[in-house]
């Protein structure tokens, strides 16, 4: 059975981060361990949010996981709650690279051409550091604007813009790279990708639902890092990862009673399930 770590926050309501990684990647038929890097009663679109920063445990942690001589096959990475958790992160990547673990970042940090609240622009930069340590990231559009520090556009681009961005990312170090939320296609809603390695391009675009939805990047990110696992092509997880989160979607909308914060990803796991076996891919 494969392992993988993911660090980020948990948020008690509001379905993101942990609270998706764990039941998904766990669904996936991987190992799911987790390092919480903050504890909060909710994420931070609600109003009057706690957060309990946890940086000072990262590195007891990390130290006791190493003492285990445990592997992980992917480290995966969401929202971190600090400059100095970034710094940790990259240490840890330093120290597990040599055994073959897959770097997975998600730069959990802007949506809608805005930073999450908390963030700087000096967290934006060691973000993008962290991103060049990475063999995959999966920045949507606004993330990926601030990692090359350029003015974020919503729909005034093309193909060719995103793929000078892609381009952009992978020279500062990154093997694979995808962003999405690509909305050049009139009423649809897209990634695109670039693998350094083959030097090639892809991209998958889907029917564009009403509404944006809270989480449904940490759903995407979990489904892809899991896919990857699961032995299928970068490209093959992403399609999987964009097709959940329409899933997740298609069952929110079909609930009169659904909640603004976060999507009924839950009620898509059968539909991800069949995926996994169709493709042969269930353990
Ligand atoms: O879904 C990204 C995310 C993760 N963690 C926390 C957040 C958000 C987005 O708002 O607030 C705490």
């Amino acid at each position: 059975m494969k392992r993988i770590v993911t660090i980020q926050d948990i948020s008690g309501i509001g379905k993101c981060s942990l609270t998706v990684a764990l039941p998904i990647i766990s669904a996936m038929g991987i190992e799911t361990s987790v390092l919480p890097t903050a504890v909060l009663s909710t994420h931070t679109a609600f109003e009057g949010f706690t957060f309990r920063d946890l940086t000072e445990d990262i590195e007891p942690i990390l130290s006791h996981w190493k003492k285990l001589d445990l592997h992980f096959d992917a480290i995966y990475t969401g929202y971190l709650g600090s400059q100095k958790q970034i710094e940790l992160m990259s240490t840890m990547f330093d120290a597990y690279r040599q055994s073959g673990s897959l770097i997975f970042v998600d730069p959990c940090m802007a949506d809608n051409g805005k930073l999450y609240p908390g963030f700087t622009k000096e967290f934006t930069i060691e973000m993008a550091k962290l991103c060049g340590k990475a063999d995959i990231i999966v920045p949507n559009m606004t993330e990926a604007c601030y990692l090359l520090d350029i003015p974020y556009q919503e729909n005034e681009y093309d193909e060719a813009y995103v793929k000078k961005l892609l381009k952009g990312l992978a020279a500062k170090g990154t093997r694979k790279v995808a962003i999405k939320g690509i909305t050049c296609k009139e009423n649809k809603i897209g990634i695109m990708a670039y693998d350094a390695q083959t030097d090639s391009f892809s991209s998958y675009y889907h029917q564009r639902l009403p509404q944006n939805f809270h989480g449904t990047g940490d759903i995407f990110a979990s489904v892809c890092v899991g896919a990857m696992m699961k032995g299928m092509v970068f490209s093959q997880a992403l399609q999987l990862a964009a097709d959940f989160v329409v899933e997740s979607i298609k069952k929110t909308l079909a609930d009169k009673e659904a909640n603004w914060y976060g999507v009924n990803f839950e009620e898509a796991f059968p539909y991800l399930l069949k995926r996994l076996e169709e493709d042969n891919i269930i353990p």
